[in-house]
């Protein structure tokens, strides 16, 4: 067929470099820029088939979100605005590693096994982060989608979260949205604008917010959302690419691990400041006091802020739906300890990476997920919807009621429930701290952190670490968890594990403990115990 000849031929603009074996992660495909043009073309070529095979439009992201600007990446994303189907990543490990002279076998395996009708109309979506190498790996993503006669439509810079919410409108028919960035802005702008309309007498300090863009594509997309926003909102967009490097010494990922500021930010104490990361899907919070002292609020802290919101809300609509929050292993024992014993919510611990998490959210009427790192959402089964809906359009209930169903309805419109999105997230932290009129002390007096500390180790093979219980406990090697358990003893209110990383060669070992210096003794114990 003329589309094998085409592949062939464009495969050899694309080649593979010798030996290079590459995996499908929990984060797509991420390593140096300059080993992966072959990967794109190669996507490009498997997102036509996912097309074809859902008969659906596809998506396809360039970007290494938090990695320096020297890596990129690829994750594709399925209809409903998901990730890629776990069954398929093995597919995409296979084409990514496959010899050229051997791409088209791997193709039409593919196609045989998933019994693929080629005639069917292919139609992919692509994006791109800021790096400088983006523009043309994104290229040879469209280069892959048109050698297998598929329609593509690049949105060329676009945050992760944005390119996810155009799948997922496109697919629904609009029912979700508008497929366009213009679309996204104004269903966004327009429930926030509703929930602020809740809020009495804000002042201009209470609409301002300091945000660290880290230099990336968030950064641009966050100035054209406060366009939107009108006099609602006044940011500081600190970090947006004019000066500074990507993910350098600044973004969400630095402020969590580091529990520092961020370069290149002027704040003064209590501002209340926010930092994204590379691609604009993970979002934390932090101000500093008057000792200049740093408090972070992360993703834990966000899921107890929305989550506490939601439930009052619920309680006074009066309507009786199962909300629940779902972390990993790296949300801090605080939070958990607080979700469970004075919220009285549903807490479900899973594996990293969000495509857990989200599956475990999906389980209830309202799933609040986030991981600690500050990448979450929420998400709404349809029947929650329906009720919360119903409720809205009801004309014979009392003030009270109708406000809550108002609120929660525009709350629903808030929230990218296809990923983890920071504008999104921050819009609805913002509406909520203005509706609740409260400051970002007081959200993070809910309740104190356990001092905590995360570590990276390199091992000769990270993959000899095997884990159970969420991986919050390891069975191989042999005695390493007794080592840890042994550990963990000599501290109080302490907890520790390791596990291998999905998205660098390193095992990460997590500690907390009653004070920082336990905290960072028993971290550093416990990466003596991993070699
Ligand atoms: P790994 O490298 O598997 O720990 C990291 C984050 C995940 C997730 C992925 C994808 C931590 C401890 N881990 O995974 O939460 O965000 O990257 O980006 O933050
Ligand atoms: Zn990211």
């Amino acid at each position: 067929m003329a589309h094998f000849e085409e592949v062939c031929k464009q495969s050899d603009l694309h080649p593979k470099p010798a030996g290079l074996v590459l995996q499908y992660g929990t984060a797509g495909f991420r390593t140096s820029a300059n080993k992966l043009d072959h990967i794109m073309f190669r996507m490009g070529l498997l997102a036509t088939l996912r097309s074809k095979k859902t008969k659906a439009t596809i998506g396809v992201m360039v970007t290494a979100s938090h990695n320096p600007e020297e890596d990129n990446g690829v994750k594709l994303i399925d209809p409903l605005g998901e990730m890629l189907t776990s069954s398929w990543e093995d597919y995409a490990t296979q084409l990514a590693n496959t010899d050229q002279n051997e791409l088209v076998k791997t193709l039409k395996d593919i196609i045989e096994k998933e019994a693929i009708d080629m005639s069917q109309e292919a139609n992919v979506y692509v994006g791109k982060d800021t790096r400088s190498s983006s523009s043309s790996l994104s290229q040879a993503v469209l280069d892959g989608v048109k050698a297998l006669g598929g329609h593509s439509k690049d949105y060329g810079l676009v945050t992760t979260p944005q390119l996810h919410y155009m799948v997922c409108c496109q697919n629904t028919r609009g029912k979700y949205g508008e497929a366009t960035v213009e679309g996204y802005y104004r269903k966004l702008s327009q429930a926030f604008s509703q929930l602020a309309k809740n809020a009495s007498n804000r002042t201009d300090d209470q609409k301002h917010l300091s945000v660290d863009g880290a230099n990336g594509i968030g950064a641009i997309k966050v100035r054209e959302m406060e366009s939107h926003l009108k006099n609602h909102m006044q940011l500081s967009v600190f970090n947006d690419g004019s000066r500074g490097k990507l993910n350098h010494q600044c973004g969400a990922d630095f402020v969590k691990v580091q529990q520092t500021l961020p370069r290149g930010i002027k704040i003064n104490p209590g501002d209340r400041c926010c930092s994204f990361d590379g691609d604009a899907d993970r979002i934390v919070y932090y101000y500093t006091d008057s000792q200049g002292d740093f408090h972070l609020l992360d993703g834990d802290k966000i899921a107890t802020l929305i989550s506490t919101f939601l439930k009052e809300l619920l309680n006074e609509a009066g309507l009786d739906l199962k909300i629940a929050v779902v972390q990993t292993a790296y949300a801090n024992g605080s939070s958990t300890h607080y979700l469970e014993n004075t919220m009285k919510v549903i807490v479900k611990c899973t594996k990293t990476g969000v495509k857990h998490l989200h599956h475990a959210a999906q389980e209830f009427d309202i799933g609040v997920y986030f991981e600690a790192n500050g990448h979450g959402t929420v998400l709404f089964s349809d029947g929650a919807e329906e009720k919360i809906q119903q409720l809205a359009n009801d004309t014979n209930i009392n003030d009270e009621r109708k406000k809550a169903a108002f609120l929660l309805q525009n709350t629903i419109n808030i929230i990218n429930q296809t990923v983890g999105d920071a504008i999104s997230d921050m819009l609805l932290i913002e509406a909520i701290l203005a509706i609740k009129g409260m400051t970002v002390q007081q959200w993070d007096a809910i309740y104190s952190d356990l001092p905590n500390r995360q570590l990276k180790v390199k091992v000769s093979d990270r993959r000899v670490i095997d884990t159970t219980d969420s991986e919050r406990r390891a069975v191989t090697p042999a005695g390493l968890q007794e080592a840890i358990d042994d550990l963990v003893k000599k501290y109080e209110k302490a907890r520790s594990f390791v596990r291998p990383s999905g998205t660098e060669d390193v095992v990460r070992v997590y500690a907390e403990a009653d004070t920082q210096e336990s905290a960072d003794a028993l971290a550093h114990e416990v990466s003596l115990a991993v070699y």
